[in-house]
């Protein structure tokens, strides 16, 4: 996308979580000294993008004051920038996203996609960075209330052409917008998997697609041990590796992880098997 590193595989984004309370590393890098040794030790295991967020997206999670979430991710974007990592600020909203990109952020990753500030869509536009748009029906407090669907693909990829129309809309020109399915967010397990599975219906909305599925619930039930409890959260790191070598086969443009060493592994895996299927293609399946 243009702005973002060319690698010519699929990217991956380590996750930093400056929060006291996300799901699974919250309170863990809330320390500005830890949190930019871990952001710069992800971009050494391969990461392309470290994204930065001050706030929590967990299921019933309260909102921080706007001036917290920018004292938690604004030092950091700077220390991480100035060590040469390239960042992306996790933001709903705008005058944190204008704070982020000042100090140094090449892209702004929204889970409301434009919904929860109006004036994201045209800030971004103003900033001419990239824009990760995520599909959201409401904040966290009450999401898992909103997972009603009819056909959770096509209504996830109709809410989605919407956003891409709002974007371009606000001046975000398309090759600056990827799109994200939003796992986990307003969406049951079975939701998440469906939408994996429908990838090919997201990706035919024609703009680079994100996957966030790394140790989400949906991996721990699936993992979940013969009396039905859910594998605890840093136990989801191979189950999320195998996601992202799947979603990178798929078409995926980018994967949002915890653990980078795996999911890089696992793209480089993928990417090496699909260009032999391409060359296996070229030699008219002779080889
Ligand atoms: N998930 C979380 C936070 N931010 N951003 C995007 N684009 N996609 C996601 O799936 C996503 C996100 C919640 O997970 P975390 O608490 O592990 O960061």
């Amino acid at each position: 996308m243009e702005g973002l590193p060319e690698t010519g595989r699929c990217l991956v984004m380590g996750i930093l979580n400056v929060t006291p309370d996300s799901f699974s590393d919250g309170g863990v890098w809330l320390a500005e000294e830890a949190a930019v040794a871990h952001g710069i030790a992800m971009a050494r295991q391969g990461a392309d993008l470290v994204d930065v967020g001050g706030e929590s997206t967990r299921p019933g999670a309260a909102r921080p004051h706007q001036d917290d979430e920018l004292a938690r991710v604004v030092p950091v974007i700077a220390a991480l920038t100035r060590a040469g990592v390239n960042v992306t600020v996790d933001t709903m909203r705008s005058r944190v996203a204008r704070e982020a990109v000042a100090a140094g952020a090449v892209a702004v990753n929204d889970v409301s996609g434009g919904l929860a500030d109006e004036a994201m869509l045209s800030t971004v536009a103003e900033l001419e960075v990239p824009y990760i748009a995520m599909h959201w029906r409401g904040h966290s407090t009450d999401m898992q209330q909103r997972a009603t669907y009819g056909d959770v693909v096509e209504d996830v990829a109709t809410e989605l052409a919407d956003r891409v129309e709002a974007a371009t809309r606000a001046g975000i020109p398309t090759q600056r917008l990827a799109l994200d399915p939003g796992l986990g967010f307003a969406k049951t397990p079975e939701h998440n998997w469906a939408l994996l599975a429908g990838m090919e219906v997201l990706l035919s909305l024609g703009q680079p697609l994100l996957i966030g599925a790394s140790r989400k619930a949906f991996l721990g039930a699936l993992l979940a041990d013969p009396k039905g409890q859910p594998r605890p959260t840093p136990e989801r790191d191979d189950a999320t590796a195998a996601v992202s070598a799947l979603a990178a086969v798929c078409g995926a443009w980018c994967l949002r992880v915890h653990d980078v060493r795996r999911s890089v592994d696992a793209v480089s895996v993928a990417s090496r098997w699909m260009k032999e299927t391409a060359l296996a293609g070229q030699d008219g399946g002779g080889r």
